[in-house]
């Protein structure tokens, strides 16, 4: 599993209202697919094609160079969830949200086998949403938290898409002197995996790499996307925003060619966290990583020489 260790924690809770779509098609009319309209109401089930990516939907970003029609990832409903090529009937097909915002959907009803499925699903044609709680297919981060670079090239993070396929290819690109949000999920209310709240995880790259290069599965060798030296994580728990940042442990050699500092934009921090010469450093920070608590106001990871 990909979900970050460190800010996963042991925590029973409430079940996720709604599973799998149950075709509650409201009109059966052909709708021109270019004449679909935004209306503020959120996705409207079993209106859109399984070949239209919703791409004007609020927040959504279609990843053309996957090669999924836009899709982050296309897992199949036959009890072993693996990947389809493209979205159609009996598949749940998963996308990226922009920087700084989350998917919401992913059927309540999830492989007993420890993987994970998400997205819409598609049924007879037509795309429906898989949590009816959440009318729209992103939403918004549950606290202040990004990465300003001021290095002299962009770096690419990559966020896991799950519950979904786990793929890293959920990018963030942070220009050069730039910055770029962060999605904080509320862990009280998001995805659990065994009964486990889960953050945020993105992979960090090293700089000078665009995300549609560094935002895909690498190989043994590589140093980037599930090879990226590094592993971010944002969530909010208990009252507050955690940040972390480890080692990704299937790299744990690899280093960034930069400094990272946690600093506060607002916030009160926990305690120092820093990255420098492949070692962590401030109280609480251990071999592979540290985390920090925010309190109070915002917090951002600093890229620097
Ligand atoms: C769909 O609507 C667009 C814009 O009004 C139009 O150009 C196109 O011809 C229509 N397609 C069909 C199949 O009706
Ligand atoms: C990193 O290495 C440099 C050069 O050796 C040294 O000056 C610096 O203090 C080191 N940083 C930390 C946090 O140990
Ligand atoms: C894909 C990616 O970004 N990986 C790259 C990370 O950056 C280094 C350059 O610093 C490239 O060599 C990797 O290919």
């Amino acid at each position: 599993m990909l979900f970050s260790k460190l800010l996963v924690s042991a925590i029973s809770l409430v079940p996720l209202a709604s599973a799998i779509p149950v075709g509650n098609v409201q009109g059966h009319r052909h709708h021109n697919q270019s004449t679909i309209k935004r209306d503020g109401g959120g996705f409207p089930d079993g209106v859109y094609d399984c070949s239209h990516f919703p791409e004007d939907q609020d927040g959504v970003v279609k990843l053309d160079y996957l090669g999924f029609g836009g899709w982050s990832g296309v897992q199949k409903n036959d009890g072993k969830f693996g990947t389809a090529s493209t979205c159609e009937d009996n598949t749940y097909c998963s996308y990226a949200c922009k920087p700084g915002m989350s998917k919401t959907q992913w059927p309540s009803n999830q492989p007993s086998n420890g993987e994970s499925v998400g997205g819409l699903y598609c049924k007879n044609g037509k795309l429906y949403k898989t949590q009816k709680n959440s009318n729209n297919l992103c939403e918004n981060s549950h606290g202040n938290a990004y990465v300003k670079n001021t290095l002299g090239s962009n770096v690419a993070i990559c966020r896991t898409d799950y519950p979904g396929t786990e793929n890293m290819n959920v990018p963030t690109d942070i220009g050069s002197g730039s910055q770029q949000p962060l999605s904080v999920v509320d862990e009280d209310n998001y995805y659990n995996w065994g009964n486990k709240k889960t953050s945020a995880q993105y992979y960090v790259n090293k700089s000078g790499k665009s995300a549609q290069d560094a935002c895909v599965w690498g190989n043994q060798g590589d140093d980037y996307g599930n090879w990226a030296p590094l592993n971010f994580g944002s969530g909010y728990t208990d009252g507050k925003m955690w940040l972390s940042m480890s080692k990704n442990p299937l790299n744990s050699q690899a280093n960034v060619d930069y400094k990272i500092t946690i600093k506060a934009d607002g916030g009160t921090l926990s305690h120092d966290c820093k990255y420098e010469n492949g070692s962590f450093h401030g109280s609480g920070a251990s071999s592979d990583g540290c985390t920090v608590s925010v309190t109070g106001g915002g917090a951002y990871f600093e890229l620097y020489n």
